[in-house]
């Protein structure tokens, strides 16, 4: 591919424009053509820097010759089927997390991207490019504590406007954790349970504090608290248990200060700000591996077992039992 990649953005809320901002002034060797949002103002908004053209239809956007590659931050339930279209059209897509809602949907999306032999698709899980996460990462693999043992993460979120049900958590939000886990133990989840308490005794279905514990397949264990409202702001981290020591991510990014009795640290406020430097380093290494056609970073096949995973948690919270995971056999696409 020659010039720069053109980009064709659907979805402008805060995960799409962060994306946006980011190719206007942070990625190189890509730009911004098209952008589709339902709030066409916002689209108009977001547009203008680049002035890319604005589409009011998902799949209007992905045809158009104007756009190399797509990126599909719009809400959850639609992420599948605009990934179909971008596979239809052998169009390479950033799908953001989950890459779908329901598992047939995933399963199809990872079913057709293998028979086209060609990895198209990446998911949105970006720990992968957190340098804590990565550090994490590079100390297990160089073996710095051992054997793998256990994983423990936590995910502390602040408040949202619409409170989502307990599945919804795990869809959304856990599936960062259950990607952590897979990728830093090398291993995949076998069986989930997931525990969880309300502030509200009414609200069964909506658990603001969910405890997901794994058994990963290759023996290790997996540990991870998800909290849908900590009160104080966000924070995400994990700890690896090694059969020689345990390394984890460091607690926040800002300065420790001591001052009149007291040590404090700011707090994150959410993810945009935690994850500010993930954000560029996923798009950049996307398009990078676009530009190559050599498709790299958290794949379909990532995002059918991290859903895979999730919607057994859900299915535990109801049975009130853990949940054997399903794992397919892995195309070679992926392997
Ligand atoms: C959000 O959509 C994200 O992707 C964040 O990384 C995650 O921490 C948050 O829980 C999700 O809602």
């Amino acid at each position: 591919m020659t010039g720069e990649l053109r980009i064709g953005l659907i979805g402008t809320g805060g995960m799409g424009g962060r994306h946006a901002r980011n190719i206007h002034t942070k990625v190189g060797g890509a730009r911004l053509t098209a952008v589709m949002d339902i709030d066409t103002d916002r689209a108009q908004k977001i547009a203008a820097p680049s002035g890319a053209a604005v589409f009011a239809d998902g799949e209007a956007l992905i045809t158009s010759e104007e756009v190399d590659a797509v990126i599909i931050a719009s809400p959850d339930p639609t992420h599948a089927s605009l990934a179909v279209i971008c596979l239809e059209q052998r169009k390479p897509a950033l799908v953001e997390k989950p890459l779908a809602t329901q598992l047939d949907d995933a399963a199809a999306i990872v079913e057709h991207e293998a028979s086209l032999g060609q990895r198209l698709l990446q998911v949105g899980l970006m720990r992968h490019y957190d340098p804590q996460h990565v550090a994490v990462k590079d100390a297990l693999d160089a073996g710095a504590v051992g054997r793998p043992l256990m994983f423990r993460g936590w995910h502390r979120n602040p408040p949202e406007a619409t409170r989502p049900t307990s599945a919804e958590i795990l869809i959304n939000s856990a599936v960062h954790d259950i990607y952590s886990a897979r990728w830093l133990l090398g291993q995949e989840v076998a069986e989930i349970y997931v525990q969880g308490t309300t502030i509200d005794p009414k609200r069964t279905d909506q658990l603001d504090l969910q405890l997901v514990s794994m058994a990963m397949n290759g023996g290790a264990l997996a540990i991870i608290e998800v909290n849908k409202d900590s009160g104080f702001g966000y924070e995400v981290g994990v700890e690896v248990t090694g059969s020689k020591g345990i390394v984890s991510t460091p607690p926040h990014h800002s300065p420790i200060i001591r001052y009149d009795g007291e040590m404090r640290q700011k707090v994150e406020p959410d993810w945009l700000q935690r994850f500010a430097i993930a954000y560029i380093r996923e798009v950049q290494a996307w398009t990078t591996a676009v530009a190559a056609r050599r498709a790299k970073g958290p794949s379909a096949w990532d995002g059918y077992l991290t859903l895979a995973a999730a919607l057994a948690g859900a299915e535990s919270i109801e049975r009130g039992a853990p949940v054997e995971v399903e794992i397919p056999d892995q195309p070679g696409l992926y392997t």
